[in-house]
């Protein structure tokens, strides 16, 4: 069993709890198990922590004032082969481009607002992990 991070991002979160369940049960039904998870409204220090891969690049304050903007849903996750399989269920970075059927394709409105965030390494997923939910015993 390997482990990834999800994060439902605030654009989802205000629209209510039926994308949210939505999402939630696609990842269930995709052989994911929630170890863990939480709606929790980053602050700026965190949001610029958890993107602080990148800080050099021309979106970041952008990306950091939307992430911190509102709730979002944070979810610890469980299967083999966690982090690529999560990512092909999530699709490409920009909606436009996410093959159908994946996440950001049913649920991503633009490169910015692209619905949910996963893990891209076993590194970071680690990271993003314990930035959320503290670090385990
Ligand atoms: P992914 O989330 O698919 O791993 P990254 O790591 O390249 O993509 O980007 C991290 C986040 O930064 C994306 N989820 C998206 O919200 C935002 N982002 C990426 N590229 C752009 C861009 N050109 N303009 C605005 N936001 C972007």
């Amino acid at each position: 069993m390997s482990e990834t991070f999800l994060m439902i991002k605030p654009e989802v979160v205000s629209a209510g709890a039926q994308p949210i369940g939505a999402i939630l049960e696609l990842v269930q039904r995709s052989g994911f198990q929630i170890r863990n998870l939480v709606q929790r409204q980053l602050d700026r220090a965190l949001a610029q922590e958890f993107y602080a891969v990148h800080r050099e690049r021309p979106f970041f304050a952008s990306l950091v004032s939307y992430i911190s903007s509102g709730p979002v849903v944070c979810v610890h996750l469980e299967r083999d082969d966690a982090v690529r399989r999560l990512r092909e269920l999530v699709g490409a970075t920009d909606p436009a481009e996410a093959a159908a059927g994946t996440l950001r394709f049913l649920y991503g409105r633009s490169l910015q607002e692209n619905a949910v965030h996963a893990s891209d390494s076993e590194d970071s997923a680690r990271r993003e992990i314990s930035l959320i939910f503290g670090r385990r015993p």
